[in-house]
C-alpha cells in the first residue's frame, strides 16, 4: 500500500488540563514514528487550542471529535467547524457510533457535517459500522453500504475525506474481528470507494477502529486495506499510542 498511514486518537470525553503532560509525551515520542504514519490527536473540544499550540512545529496534529453543520447560529451547546478550526483542529471525526447511538445521528446529519469539515477547509473522518445485532443477522456489508452510500458526500476525495471503519460490538469492549474478516470488510470498502469515486476512492484512507492496542496494532495495520487507526481507550496514554504508531 502506498497509502501513508495514520493513527488518530480519540479521546473521546476524557481529558482535563492536566493531561497536557501525556500530549506532551505523544509530541515527544512523535518524532520517532513520523517515517511509520501520521499522528492526530483529537482530544475533547476544550483541550484543541492549547493541545494546537504545543502541537505547532511539531509531528502531530490536533482533531476535533464531531462539529455542528451549521457555521453559527441559536445551537446552545453546540460547536461549529469553524470554531474547531479556529482552535487549530486540522481534521474532524464526524459520525462516530457514539454520537450515532447517543444522539441520534443519522447518515445525512453526518454527511452535512463532514461538508460542514470542508467548508471549514478541513479533513472530514466519517466513521461507519454495524452493531452485534447487525452482524448477527448477517447484515454487516449490507449496513456498511448503507452508511457509505448516505454519510459520505459526492465530492469526497482522499485529501478531504477518510473512513473509519469501527465493528460497534469491538468498541471498548477489548474484543477485536480477526485479521481476516478486517481484510474482507475493508476490501469491501475499498471496492465501493472506487466505483463510486474512481481514483480518489483507491486512494482514500480507511482506518481501522475498535479496541486497538499495542498488543494488535501491528497485525491489524498489516491487513490489505487497513490504512491507519483510530484508537479510543488506548490513545489516551502517550505509551501505548506510540506504540501502536510504531507498529505501522
Ligand atoms: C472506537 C475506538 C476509538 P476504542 O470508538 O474511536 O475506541 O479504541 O476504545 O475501542
Amino acid at each position: 500500500d502506498a497509502i501513508r498511514p495514520l493513527i488518530a486518537g480519540n479521546w473521546k470525553m476524557n481529558g482535563l488540563k492536566a493531561q497536557a503532560a501525556e500530549f506532551d509525551a505523544m509530541l515527544n515520542g512523535a518524532a520517532d514514528v513520523a517515517g511509520k504514519a501520521d499522528l492526530l490527536v483529537c482530544p475533547p473540544a476544550t483541550l484543541i487550542a492549547a493541545f494546537a499550540e504545543k502541537a505547532r512545529g511539531k509531528k502531530a496534529a490536533v482533531g476535533a471529535q464531531d462539529c455542528h453543520p451549521k457555521v453559527s447560529g441559536a445551537h446552545t451547546g453546540d460547536i461549529a467547524a469553524e470554531m474547531l478550526t479556529d482552535a487549530g483542529a486540522t481534521a474532524i471525526i464526524v459520525g462516530h457510533s457514539e454520537r450515532r447511538a447517543d444522539h441520534g445521528e443519522s447518515d445525512i446529519l453526518v454527511k452535512q457535517k463532514a461538508e460542514a469539515a470542508w467548508r471549514a477547509g478541513v479533513t472530514a473522518i466519517v466513521c461507519i459500522g454495524e452493531t452485534q445485532a447487525q452482524r448477527d443477522a448477517g447484515q454487516t456489508l449490507e449496513i456498511l453500504r448503507g452508511q457509505l452510500n448516505l454519510s459520505l458526500p459526492d465530492a469526497s476525495t482522499a485529501a478531504n475525506l477518510i473512513v473509519a471503519y469501527e465493528p460497534v460490538w469491538a468498541i471498548g469492549t477489548g474484543l477485536t474481528p480477526t485479521a481476516k474478516d478486517v481484510e474482507q470488510i475493508h476490501g469491501f470498502i475499498r471496492e465501493l470507494l472506487t466505483s463510486r469515486f474512481k481514483d480518489e476512492g483507491a486512494r482514500m484512507r480507511i482506518l481501522y477502529g475498535g479496541s486497538v492496542k499495542p498488543s494488535n496494532a501491528a497485525e491489524l495495520m498489516a491487513v490489505k486495506n487497513v490504512n491507519g487507526a483510530l484508537v479510543g481507550g488506548a490513545s489516551l496514554k502517550a505509551a501505548d499510542f506510540l506504540a501502536i504508531a510504531k507498529g505501522c
